[in-house]
């Protein structure tokens, strides 16, 4: 049975999950309305068996439309936006526009989110001072060589987001940007925002400026 557009949504998030970011920017940038749950990492709450039945790998984002389950952010993306084509999370250039702003969002969390998870590892889950050096060197270097690449994709943008108009690439991009400067906030010690380029940190600025994204900044970031 085919859901209706208008039974209720609800969204199960974790603050701080750069995935469930990306669908929470999307849910506010289409105005839709729907439930927020955010559920609790460290008490367990994506683990239960009554969540697993919503998202079987225990894993957010998870949203439930009417009857209908569905997990995997970018996934979760495609169907709000089939669903809710207006205003569209895609630019409005042309096959080619838009696969440019997807490509993007591939290559965020193939590339640009996977070293920055190594930089987390050794930075903010790590005591001070006992991060193992040459990993963090070694992830860093990988790091400045994604930002240098956003960087030029940045100056060659037609707008002021990474595919012109405001995206879905920024959707994915932003929660990673914002998590160097967690690091520099928790970790200062370490100095990783020194990594981020002058393209790239005017981008974040524009990022951080967005009614949707301060709406939208994790609740625990926020403490
Ligand atoms: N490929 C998935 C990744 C989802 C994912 O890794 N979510 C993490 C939070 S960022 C999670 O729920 N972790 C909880 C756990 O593994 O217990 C997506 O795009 O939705």
């Amino acid at each position: 049975m085919t859901t209706p557009n208008d039974a209720p949504i609800t969204f199960y998030n974790g603050s701080g999950s750069p995935y469930g970011w990306r669908v929470w920017l999307t849910l506010e940038h289409k105005g839709l309305p729907y439930t927020h749950r955010i559920l609790s990492f460290s008490g367990g709450e994506t683990r239960t068996p009554e969540y697993r039945t919503l998202s079987p790998r225990g894993k957010v984002p998870c949203l439930v439309h009417g009857d209908f389950r569905l997990w995997e952010s970018n996934a979760i993306v495609e169907y709000l936006e089939d669903r809710f084509p207006t205003p569209s999370v895609w630019p409005a250039g042309g096959p080619e526009a838009r696969a440019v702003a997807r490509r993007l969002v591939s290559e965020n969390d193939a590339y640009l989110y996977p070293v920055l998870r190594r930089v987390i590892a050794e930075t903010l889950y790590k005591p001070a001072g006992e991060a193992d050096a040459t990993e963090l060197e070694s992830a860093r270097a990988a790091l400045r060589d994604e930002l240098a690449r956003l960087a030029d994709t940045l100056t060659a943008s037609e707008g002021p987001f990474a595919a012109g108009a405001l995206s879905g690439a920024d959707f994915a991009l932003l929660p990673s940007l914002a998590f160097i400067d967690r690091i520099q906030a928790r970790a200062p010690a370490y100095d990783v925002a020194a990594d981020v380029p002058a393209p790239v940190r005017a981008y974040m600025d524009r990022l951080l400026a967005l009614p949707i994204v301060q709406k939208t900044w994790p609740p625990h970031w926020r403490a």
